[in-house]
């Protein structure tokens, strides 16, 4: 049986707690391996590694701590066929997404190996005579990352690449369910050269050990991505301790459809975003705002393409849609359908566990659509992270705004309409951190920024160059070659 273990200094070796937990596959409960149970003592070990080998790290100059990051990027590159086998098998994501979110992570290591040569800061005029004034960015230490299951290796990367550029070392734990990817992504960065020390791998379920790195007083920040529950718990202490965080929740993400759309494209748009990834993605769509005048014709075209969606192990390429990661995801999903029909919305298709043969020992639900849903109903505000989607019937393009706007999340929001003029509107009046046009709510690039308003975030961004923002400090630098001490606001005035 695979074993993984922690990655601490760069030695592989197994928590002090001597416990192992399984790791299974979604799809029908095998077991695939067990993973080491990390500890607190665990993650201190990392913690000291890391502050030892961040000091030379940070010595070194960009560019050629850059030059790791771009072996990373052909590593990736040559084993994504691989990755996405592991990822599939512990992740259950079909295999057409585990490649292109192994994709993700290769346009992530190419284009953070450029901030190598960038990492710019800015150079001002001063106030005063013979003085020169710039803003540089220095690394800010030792990184605690924390990252979830739903994107394993894209969002890791999305984290430590801009981490390790930056000049800082980074702390570990991935989600307790893709375990083996995690471990797949540190050999890389190993083979690539990195230099032991930087990246520490360590694992739990719980919040041992998150919670150990949270607290811990040489993690210099943290940067974590999941639940709204978690993140709140992490702010809180996190604030306490006056430590740097960086946050990335939960959505309740929306696809807009004006009278004037394109019905098709929309449905296509809809469906790809509410059930590829059966739902599970933080960007997926969840509601649907669409105007009353074509409400039944756009649920007549995306119940017609649900039709054609093909659930099933995701190693086969025929398949559209992967089970739920675990079962308590499963009956959570299952609970919220429950509560839609208490609710009074309308179940037009799915709400029940898919059970047909081959589909038996897996976590599967079916692709499931609610209509005439209000927004202030629990299953049109909260979280369900499944194959679930709400139709809310709107008059027109401002009650759409206002119920887009009206749930606690703020990441991704979408508008299918052929007025240029209403474009404008949504793009300034969604309130989200991510806006589509004419597509779905999912697709986010790796170089633009990546996150939410509101409840989503704390006002920091994943990916993209407002990365390194989370990653470093800034530090104002003032040279005075004047020869003479000039008393800034006083002597210039
Ligand atoms: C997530 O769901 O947490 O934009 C990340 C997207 C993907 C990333 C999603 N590129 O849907």
């Amino acid at each position: 049986m695979e074993r993984y273990v922690n990655y601490i200094n760069g030695e592989w070796i197994p928590s002090e707690s001597g416990e192992f937990i399984k790791n299974t596959n979604p799809v029908n409960g095998e077991v695939l391996g067990e993973v080491t149970v990390s500890t607190a003592k665990d993650v201190d070990r990392a913690v000291q590694a890391a502050k030892e080998a961040q000091k030379k790290w940070a010595l070194v100059p960009a560019p050629e701590r850059a030059d790791v990051l771009y072996e990373v990027a052909y590593l990736l590159k040559e084993r994504k066929e691989q990755l996405a086998q592991v990822l599939t098998k512990e992740m259950g994501k079909v295999i057409s997404e585990a490649r292109g979110e192994v994709q993700e992570a290769i346009d992530m290591a190419y284009y953070m190996a450029g901030e190598g040569r960038r990492l710019f800061g800015e150079t001002v005029p001063s106030e005063l005579r013979d003085k020169f004034a710039m803003s540089v960015r220095v690394p800010v230490g030792v990184a605690g990352l924390i990252t979830p299951w739903n994107f394993p290796i894209a969002i890791a990367s999305w984290k430590s690449l801009p981490a390790l550029v930056a000049g800082n070392a980074v702390v570990w734990k991935p989600a307790s369910e893709t375990p083996f990817l995690a471990a797949e992504f540190v050999k890389i960065y190993e083979e690539a050269g990195l230099p032991k020390g930087l990246l520490n791998l360590v694992y739990g379920s719980g919040s041992v050990v998150g919670n150990a790195i949270v607290e811990h007083p040489e993690i210099d920040l943290v940067s974590f991505t999941g639940s709204n529950e978690v993140g709140a718990k992490i702010n809180g202490r996190a604030g306490e301790l006056l430590k740097r965080t960086s946050l990335e929740m939960g959505g309740k993400n929306a696809v807009t459809v004006l009278e004037d759309a394109d019905l098709d494209l929309a449905a296509d748009g809809i469906v790809w975003s509410a059930f590829g990834t059966s739902g599970q993605r933080c960007t997926a769509c969840s509601r649907v705002i669409v105007q009353e005048s074509v409400k039944e014709a756009l649920e007549q075209k995306v119940l017609q393409k649900m039709k054609t969606l093909k659930l099933g192990d995701g190693l086969d390429e025929s398949v559209d849609v992967g089970p739920v990661i675990n079962r308590s995801a499963l009956e959570k999903i299952h609970e919220y359908v429950k509560i839609g029909k208490e609710e009074g919305a309308k179940l037009l298709a799915g709400g029940e566990f898919a059970t047909e043969s081959g589909l038996d020992k897996g976590n599967f639900y079916q692709p499931t659509l609610f209509t005439d849903v209000k927004s202030d109903m629990r299953i049109g505000q909260e979280e369900i992270f499944g194959p679930v989607v709400s139709f809310i019937p709107v008059k027109d393009l401002d009650e759409a705004i206002e119920v887009n706007n009206s749930v606690k999340f703020g990441l991704s929001s979408s508008i299918f309409t052929a007025d240029v003029n209403k474009v404008f509107r949504a793009m300034r009046d969604f309130d989200t951190g991510i806006v589509y046009v004419n597509a779905g709510t999912t697709g986010a690039e790796i170089h633009l920024p990546f996150g939410g308003t509101k409840g989503t975030g704390n006002g920091h961004r994943d990916s993209g160059v407002a990365s390194l923002d989370v990653f470093t400090e800034w530090r104002s630098v003032y040279v005075d070659y004047s020869g003479k001490i000039q008393r800034a606001q006083i002597d210039n005035y």
